[in-house]
């Protein structure tokens, strides 16, 4: 029997992704101009010559012990993705207004995380799974619906924590190394507050052992981390601020945070070129997470980071949607790089020559030159709400975004306001228009804005004002 659709809604298509198809429902929602973006293998992850490809494959090197696992497809399903890290049903993560849904059992992933419980239980204990996710999400600068995140994590037997053992060992070695680097680590998180230790890690002294080993490995694995990433940039914008002054140490800080599938969790922040910036999210990973990848004995750690934000300080890419660019003009400044030619390309001049000579190192040194910004286009939108009409800034987002493509930068709500007699709310976006590769003209932007309009109209049910 064919379920029956309310009277008036018009029955919506099914999807097709990579050659399967998906049954359309209530809380199917994405754009054309999404669905374009999945491909078998994220391309961004390994184009030559692409600063995202670069930082993965350095991250790779760094960390020698983990098994780089390909990336699967993009779409999964809804139980992969949050149930199987125990999100609550009413996690806002899952709202259709944040996640992209083929419909209510299948999603794009929005996190690497989605993949951790079939990674360990296909048996990997220490291991990297880098790969595209995707988000509903606001349009300005640092975010885009679709970017690149790296999952780590290492379990181990508790056999393997015992006194002297192979963990221990490696926690030793790891502060050996951060404690002759000069590096200032902030770590004194309240622990209650980052989620506190788990029943599972209290019933027996080994099991509250192994987690609290697992959480010292964490932190020197991802301290190291942060270290051979950052070192080198700023050592090299300490040198060329100030060549006399007296060298600051790299300041990485670690905070208390909440995720469903680790406790403690914790995010990690580097101060850089003057502020702070959230690297990562991670954790002991939850006895539940082994349990469901039936690896019930082992204890470990998890973490997921960015790699567009990550890209963009180190290289001072301005814009996120510059990953995208196809312009010579962006992807010729990290070309050199992987021949470890410190030539043309924007080497910071003042790089000490130990750094520059390690090829690997020169990635990290170099600073994007812009090579124009083209002029802004400010339009407004102004419209009435139906009466309790909920609208979410996101739904306005994504039309701006599958009509403008990478035209659009920034989506605004400027103002809001609800008229005093008739009770309808009003509300104005403003849309900037800005190419990162040329000149726009005003006729194409003004019918572009005029389709914008319409779809608003069409879609979200407003009143144009
Ligand atoms: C997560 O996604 C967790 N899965 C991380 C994790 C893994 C926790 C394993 C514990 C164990 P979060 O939503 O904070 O966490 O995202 C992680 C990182 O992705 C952020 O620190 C940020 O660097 C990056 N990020 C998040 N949203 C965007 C966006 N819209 N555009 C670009 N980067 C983003
Ligand atoms: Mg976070």
């Amino acid at each position: 029997r064919l379920p029956v659709l309310p009277r008036g809604a018009p029955a919506r298509p099914p999807t097709t992704v990579l050659g399967r198809r998906y049954a359309a429902d209530d809380y199917t929602n994405v754009p054309a101009s999404i669905l374009a973006r999945i491909a078998p293998q994220p391309a961004l992850l390994y184009a030559p010559s692409h600063p995202l490809a670069q930082l993965r494959a350095r991250i790779e090197r760094l960390l020698p012990a983990h098994t780089p696992i390909p990336a699967p497809v993009a779409v999964v399903d809804v139980d992969v993705n949050f149930g199987s890290l125990g999100f609550p049903a009413d996690h806002p993560g899952r709202a259709p207004s944040d996640t992209y849904y083929l419909n209510r059992a299948t999603c794009l992933r929005t996190h690497t995380s989605a993949h951790e419980v079939e990674v360990f239980a296909a048996g990997h204990d220490r291991w990297l799974l880098t790969a595209d996710v995707y988000r509903r999400d606001e349009i300005d600068a640092s975010h885009y619906p679709v970017f690149h995140q790296m999952e780590g994590a290492a379990v181990w037997a508790l056999f393997d924590f015992a006194a002297g053992g192979v963990v221990e060992q490696e926690c030793e070695a790891l502060e050996a190394r951060l404690a002759n680097a000069g590096i200032r680590i902030d770590d004194d998180v309240d622990l209650d507050e980052a989620g506190g230790w788990q029943p599972e890690h209290q019933v027996s002294q080994e099991m509250a052992r192994a987690a609290a080993l697992s959480l010292r490995h964490l932190k020197g694995t991802l301290n190291m981390l942060a270290l051979e990433l950052f070192g080198p940039r700023h050592a090299a914008d300490v040198a060329a601020a100030a060549p006399s002054a007296e060298h600051e140490p790299l300041h990485v800080r670690w905070i208390a945070a909440s995720f469903p599938f680790t406790s403690p969790s914790l995010e990690v922040e580097v101060w850089f070129r003057g502020k702070w910036l959230e690297i990562l999210g991670c954790g002991v990973v939850m006895e539940q997470t082994l349990v469901n990848a039936h690896v019930p004995g082992k204890v470990g750690w998890a973490f997921g980071l960015g790699l567009e934000r990550i890209a963009m300080v180190l290289h001072s890419i301005p814009d996120i949607r510059l990953f995208w660019s196809q312009d010579a003009r962006f992807l010729s400044q990290f070309a050199d790089v992987r021949a470890g030619s410190s030539a043309a390309g924007g080497l910071s001049p003042s790089s000490p020559s130990s750094l520059a000579s390690q090829p690997h190192d020169a990635a990290a040194l170099v600073t994007f030159q812009p090579y124009s910004k083209y002029p802004a286009c400010l339009k407004d939108v102004s419209f009435w709400l139906p009466k309790a009409h909920q609208l979410h800034a996101n739904d306005v987002a994504e039309i701006v975004r599958d009509e403008a493509h990478d035209l659009a930068e920034s989506v605004e709500l400027i103002d809001e306001f609800t008229h005093p007699k008739t009770g309808r709310r009003s509300q104005c976006y403003r849309i900037n228009y800005r190419s990162m590769d040329r000149n726009l003209q005003n006729d194409e932007i003004n019918a572009l804005h005029q389709r914008i309009t319409e779809r608003l109209v069409a879609e979200l049910h407003i009143e144009p004002r």
